[in-house]
């Protein structure tokens, strides 16, 4: 049985569902630190868990034969900037606790990282799977350390630890959560909205993104793999890379009379310019058979019918 700490932020509940079709809705858990609407809470167990109380973990693990923890709980990257302290109590001492409990229960552990695990000094077009790591976030650098204490416990105590890098998600019904390339989700509410979208980044700024199908699948896929097959216990997963003149003259191909201003946001232009500009996951796609199957038209045209289905509903 699988439990996903983090679960209310902007991957949980959509994973949930997946997972659930795979393993049965009983087999999934949900968990988090607030109340879910009324929607989650029909759609399977979800319970109360905060990954800083180790003892309260350890009850969820063990009264509910868990196999499976996917962790999800941190503070993203410029949300991160803003609270420090409790960035590195939930991104280190809270992945501490699941990495204990992982082992002693001898579970399979999936921690997601990031395109925030890289930083100025790493090659950013493309960047590959091994290289320096020198984050310039409280985010990244948590995330660099998940990568290599879960690594060190994969090869030291045989700990299942499994790692992804996840680029920026693109969602349309879940709210993103860290701020840098919370962008990409904005544009297609705006668009629909208001026919106008101030950026936060510079027209230029290239990042990698990805559909948030794409994210599910390459997790339960990955989660899925023969341990044998992995040469790796952390990965990039790419799919799509762009800018905001880029995704924007693509929306403007279903809304002409699309307009983007730029005002820029110093601290998160600076996050944004420390991260890669493409990825390089050719380990994952040999390894394990990653393909991304949303390209940029795919992914716009995706996000602007389910805007829209969401804005008719709500009307
Ligand atoms: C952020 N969307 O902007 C998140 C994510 C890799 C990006 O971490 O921080």
């Amino acid at each position: 049985r699988v439990l996903i700490t983090g679960g209310l932020g902007q991957l949980g509940v959509g994973l949930a569902r997946l997972l659930r079709k795979q393993y049965g809705k009983n087999n999934v858990i949900l968990s988090d630190i607030k109340k879910p609407s009324d929607e989650v809470y029909n759609s399977g167990p979800f319970v109360y868990a905060d990954v800083l109380d180790y003892k309260n973990l350890q009850e969820l693990v063990i009264n509910n034969r868990i196999t499976w923890l996917v962790h999800y709980s941190a503070l993203l990257s410029a949300i991160g900037e803003a609270n420090v302290a409790l960035a590195r109590r939930v991104n280190i001492t809270g992945l501490h606790n699941v990495l204990d409990i992982a082992l002693e229960n001898r579970l399979r552990l999936f921690v997601p990282s990031t395109i925030g695990a890289f930083g100025p000094t790493s090659p950013r077009d493309p960047t590959p799977d091994l290289c320096i790591q020198r984050p310039r976030t409280i985010y990244g650098v948590s995330k660099v350390h998940a990568e290599l204490i879960g690594e060190y416990f994969h090869h030291k105590y045989g700990l299942d630890f499994r790692c992804l890098r996840y680029p920026g998600i693109i969602s349309a019904d879940t709210e993103p959560g860290g701020g840098t390339t919370d962008y990409a989700v904005k544009i297609f509410h705006d668009a629909v909205n208001s026919k106008t979208f101030d950026c936060y980044l510079r027209p230029d700024t290239r990042l990698p993104m990805m559909h948030i199908s794409d994210c599910h699948r390459a997790t339960l896929e990955f989660l899925q793999a023969p341990a044998g097959q992995l040469t790796l216990r952390t990965y990039n997963i790419g799919a799509v890379s762009f800018t905001p003149e880029e995704v924007a003259a693509e929306i403007r191909s279903h809304i002409p009379e699309l307009r983007v201003t730029y005002t820029l946001d110093a601290v998160r232009q600076s996050i944004a310019d420390s991260w890669p500009r493409r990825f390089d996951d050719s380990n994952a796609r040999r390894d394990w058979g990653w393909k991304p199957s949303f390209s940029l038209p795919e992914l716009v045209s995706d996000m602007l019918r389910s805007v829209r289905a969401q804005r008719e509903k709500e009307s």
